[in-house]
């Protein structure tokens, strides 16, 4: 008897089939599936740390400098397939990167090795994987990490680059791009072992951090209209590709939902802290916008051996990476952080809050006359020339 399960697990291996065929003729190699052919890395002499992760747009505690030499960082996530309100009437079978889209936010430093733990929950029904755009080789680990539910894979790269990279699932085929925009994505920020620097090389710090991941959801409706809500994820499957392939998104959102970071769920600040946002979207362009602030520092590509540009007013993410701004906000109030195709920000989700406590300046911005009525010459409608 075919499960559901198995007939999933074959959809996606089968549908993975002609890409890596493609890719391994082209470079006369098998993709790696395994490394026990190649001697065993001594790491011996490293230390090791654990780092509990955390759903964002909060990040786990790490240190801005490097502390000392290079480490292994141990993290630990778990898939979880389950269904997510993504919007006061709309349902999505969503994939997760332990529970939260995006996944967790990971930090180390350039030269670190990453060690994870990934399991693939007994209860869910599909293969998963890991790609870290951060690594080197087997398809960003992407090849070594395939696994079934109940399983459960440990890889370890060094993070050779200083940056903010994308990690996704991409368990071959059709399956990549709908394990995307169901949820499966999240960011690691590697950082240079002595912190970030501004655009003359002078050291910089952040006072906090916030990791904002945008998706964009692909919804079915049914007859009349409404968003459809399905039993699992093999039974959105058709319907849902169906609107994938039409690049028509049915929300845009941050961090899972319409409103997950609006209103009692905004992001706070003060006056005179440095906030650096790191924004990652996996799939598809964005524009992140900060109405009424700017950025100070943009790692627009998210690369920190590049300098920094200033001042931007709003700065482009390319879908399949993350990139980081740095703001001092100089005003109190509620500020608006967007995407700045304004229709996505606004009918569509993607906008998110942030409140900065702090005393107003009137240099920097003063209402020097409140809304009054004025005095109109002449009655009716004036005539346009
Ligand atoms: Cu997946």
């Amino acid at each position: 008897m075919i499960t559901r399960r198995a007939a999933l697990a074959g959809a996606a291996g089968l549908a993975a089939v002609p890409v890596v065929l493609a890719a391994a003729r082209a470079g006369a190699e098998e993709e790696v599936k395994d490394t026990s052919m190649a001697p065993p890395a001594d790491l011996s002499g490293l230390t090791r740390i654990r780092r509990k992760l955390v759903a964002p747009p909060g990040v786990h505690e790490h240190e801005q400098v490097a502390p000392d030499a290079p480490r292994i960082v141990e993290f630990e996530m778990t898939i979880r397939e389950k269904e997510v309100q993504v919007a006061k009437d709309a349902w999505l079978q969503a994939m997760t990167y332990d529970g939260s889209i995006p996944g967790p936010m990971m930090v180390v430093h350039q030269d670190d090795y990453v060690e994870l733990t990934l399991r693939n929950h007994p209860e869910n029904l599909m293969q998963h994987n890991i790609d870290f755009h951060a690594a080197t080789g087997a398809l960003g680990g992407g090849s070594l990490t395939l696994v079934n539910p109940g399983e459960q894979v440990v890889l370890r790269f060094r993070a050779t680059r200083a940056g903010t990279f994308v990690y996704h699932c991409a368990p071959g085929g059709p399956m990549i791009p709908w394990h995307v925009v169901s949820g499966m994505h999240g960011c690691i920020m590697v950082l240079p072992r002595g912190g970030l620097s501004d655009h003359e090389g002078r050291p910089v710090t952040y006072d906090r951090l916030f990791y904002i991941g945008e998706t964009e959801f692909y919804i079915p409706r049914d007859e009349t209209g409404a968003f459809r809500r399905y039993a699992d994820p093999a039974e959105a499957y058709p319907d849902t590709l169906a609107v994938m392939n039409g690049l028509v998104p049915t929300h845009v959102v941050f961090n899972g939902a319409v409103g997950s970071l609006t209103g009692d769920r905004a992001l706070t600040a003060r006056q005179g802290e440095r906030v650096l946002i790191v924004h990652s979207q996996a799939n598809r362009d964005t524009r992140p916008h900060l109405i009424g602030g700017h950025g100070d520092l943009v790692w627009e590509h998210g690369k920190f051996a590049n300098p920094p540009q200033r001042d931007f007013e709003t700065w482009f993410i390319r879908g399949g990476s993350a990139g980081a701004a740095l703001y001092t906000f100089l005003q109190p109030g509620i500020y608006a952080y967007v995407n700045h195709n304004l229709i996505e920000a606004v009918n569509l989700g993607a906008t998110a809050h942030i409140k900065v406590e702090g005393t107003w300046n009137n240099d920097l911005m003063e209402q020097v006359v409140p809304p009054t009525a004025f005095e109109v010459a002449g009655a009716g409608k004036t005539a346009l020339p």
